[in-house]
C-alpha cells in the first residue's frame, strides 16, 4: 500500500532538552521573513513591478528554514527556481533579492536572472534553476570534486540539492542518483513534496508516490519527515549531511509541505478543490510552529507581534530599495554572456530600442 500521506505531526509543544529559546525564536522569525517577503512579492507582482516568472515558497516556510539551520558555510546548496526563501535565509540581503525580482542592477545578479537564478558563490548558493532538474546533474558535479579533492570527516564539505516531487520523474534524477550511488557523493537530495507539479498530484504522475523510495534502484536511503516543522526538518537533514560527509553516503529526505497558492503567482489553481485548500490551510507551518512555541511559554503574544512588526519594516525597506535601484544598462548587455568580452552590438535592428546605442 502507498503511505501517501503525511508522517506524524509533531504535536503541540516544541520543548526537548537542548534546544535553546533563543533559536527557536530565530527559526519563527525567519520562517515569518519568508511569508511576508514572499506576500509581498506576489503583491508587487500584481503591481507589475516584477515580470517573467515567480515562484513562492509559501508553505515550505518550515522546510527552508529547517534545511537552512542543517547546512554548514561550507556546504554547496542548488535549488529549483522556488528559491527566494532559500536564498534569503542562506544569507542574501532581502533588499538585493527583492531587487533581482525587479530586475534592477542591485539584485543580487544585477537583474540578469530575476526569480529562478537566485545565485551568490560567496554563500556556496549555486542557483536558483529554471529548468526542471537542471539543477540535479551539476549538483551532483559538485559532490564528485569534493570526493575527488577532498578526505572524507565530520568538516568535510557537502552538497544539498533540492527538487520538487513532479521532478523525480524527469531523466536526469535518475541519472544522477545512478552516478552518486555507484560513486558515493557526499549529496543529499532533498525532494520538498508539495504534493502538486504544477496542478498533477503526485499519485498521478510517479509509479511510486513514496518518494523518498526512489533511491532504491541506486542503493540510496531515503527518509520522508513532516516539512511542516522546522526542528524536525533540520534534525533528519543534519543527520543526512552527517553521513554525506563522514561516509560519503548519498541519501535522499523527502519533506512533505502543501503549496499555499498556485504553482506561480499567475495561477489561480482552480483545479484544487475546497477540502483540498482547507487541509494546505489547515496546515500552514507559520501559524503552527508560532503556536507551539506560545505553549511552551518560549514566546509570548507581544514578543510574536514584535517579531511580525520587525519583519514587515524589513521587507518594506527591501521594496523601496528594489523599487528605487537604477535600471541595468544596455550597454552591460552582452556582459557574462560570452567567455570573451563581447561589446554591445554597434548596429540596431531596425526599430530595435535595446540594441539601438548610437
Ligand atoms: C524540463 C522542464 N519541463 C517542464 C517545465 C515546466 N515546469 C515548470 S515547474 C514544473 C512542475 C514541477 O513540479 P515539482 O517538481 O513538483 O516542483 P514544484 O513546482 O511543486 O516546487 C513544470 C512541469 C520546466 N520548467 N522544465
Ligand atoms: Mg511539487
Amino acid at each position: 500500500m502507498a503511505d501517501t500521506r503525511r508522517p506524524a505531526k509533531s504535536g503541540t509543544t516544541v520543548k526537548r532538552k537542548g534546544e535553546s529559546a533563543d533559536v527557536l525564536r530565530g527559526y519563527y522569525e525567519q520562517m515569518v521573513l519568508v511569508r511576508e517577503f514572499e506576500l509581498r512579492a506576489s503583491e508587487m507582482y500584481a503591481r507589475a513591478k516584477i515580470g517573467g516568472y515567480c515562484h513562492l515558497n509559501l508553505g515550505e516556510e518550515a522546510t527552508v528554514v529547517g534545511l537552512m539551520a542543517a547546512l554548514q558555510e561550507r556546504d554547496y546548496l542548488f535549488t529549483t527556481y522556488r528559491d527566494h526563501g532559500y536564498a534569503i535565509i542562506r544569507g542574501m540581503d532581502p533588499g538585493a533579492v527583492m531587487a533581482e525580482l525587479f530586475g534592477k542592477s542591485t539584485g543580487v545578479v544585477g537583474g540578469r536572472g530575476g526569480s529562478m537564478h537566485m545565485f551568490d558563490y560567496a554563500l556556496r548558493m549555486m542557483g536558483g534553476y529554471g529548468i526542471v532538474g537542471g539543477q540535479i546533474p551539476p549538483a551532483t558535479g559538485a559532490a564528485f570534486a569534493i570526493n575527488y579533492r577532498s578526505e572524507a570527516g565530520k568538516d568535510a564539505e557537502a552538497v544539498m540539492c533540492l527538487l520538487g516531487d513532479a521532478t523525480t520523474n524527469i531523466g536526469a534524477f535518475h541519472e544522477s542518483l545512478n552516478l552518486a550511488g555507484l560513486w558515493k557523493l557526499p549529496i543529499v537530495y532533498v525532494i520538498v513534496n508539495n504534493r502538486l507539479g504544477m496542478g498533477t498530484p503526485v499519485e498521478r504522475a510517479s509509479a511510486e508516490p513514496d518518494l523518498y523510495k526512489r533511491g532504491c534502484a541506486y542503493r540510496i536511503p531515503g527518509v520522508r519527515v513532516d516539512g511542516d516543522d522546522p526542528i524536525a526538518v533540520r534534525d533528519a537533514a543534519l543527520a543526512a549531511l552527517e553521513k554525506a560527509r563522514v561516509e560519503r553516503q548519498p541519501a535522499i529526505l523527502e519533506t512533505m509541505s502543501f503549496r499555499l497558492k498556485g504553482h506561480s503567482v499567475v495561477d489561480p489553481a482552480r483545479y484544487r478543490s475546497t477540502a483540498d485548500n482547507e487541509e494546505a490551510q489547515e496546515n500552514d507551518p507559520v501559524p503552527a510552529f508560532r503556536n507551539r512555541l506560545l505553549n511552551d511559554g518560549v514566546l509570548d503574544a507581544a514578543a510574536a507581534e514584535a517579531i511580525h512588526d520587525a519583519v514587515e519594516a524589513r521587507v518594506t525597506a527591501a521594496v523601496d530599495f528594489a523599487d528605487s535601484s537604477p535600471d541595468p544598462s544596455p550597454d552591460d548587455l552582452f556582459d557574462f554572456v560570452y567567455a570573451t568580452p563581447v561589446a554591445n552590438a554597434s548596429r540596431a535592428y531596425p526599430g530595435d530600442p535595446v540594441m539601438a546605442t548610437s
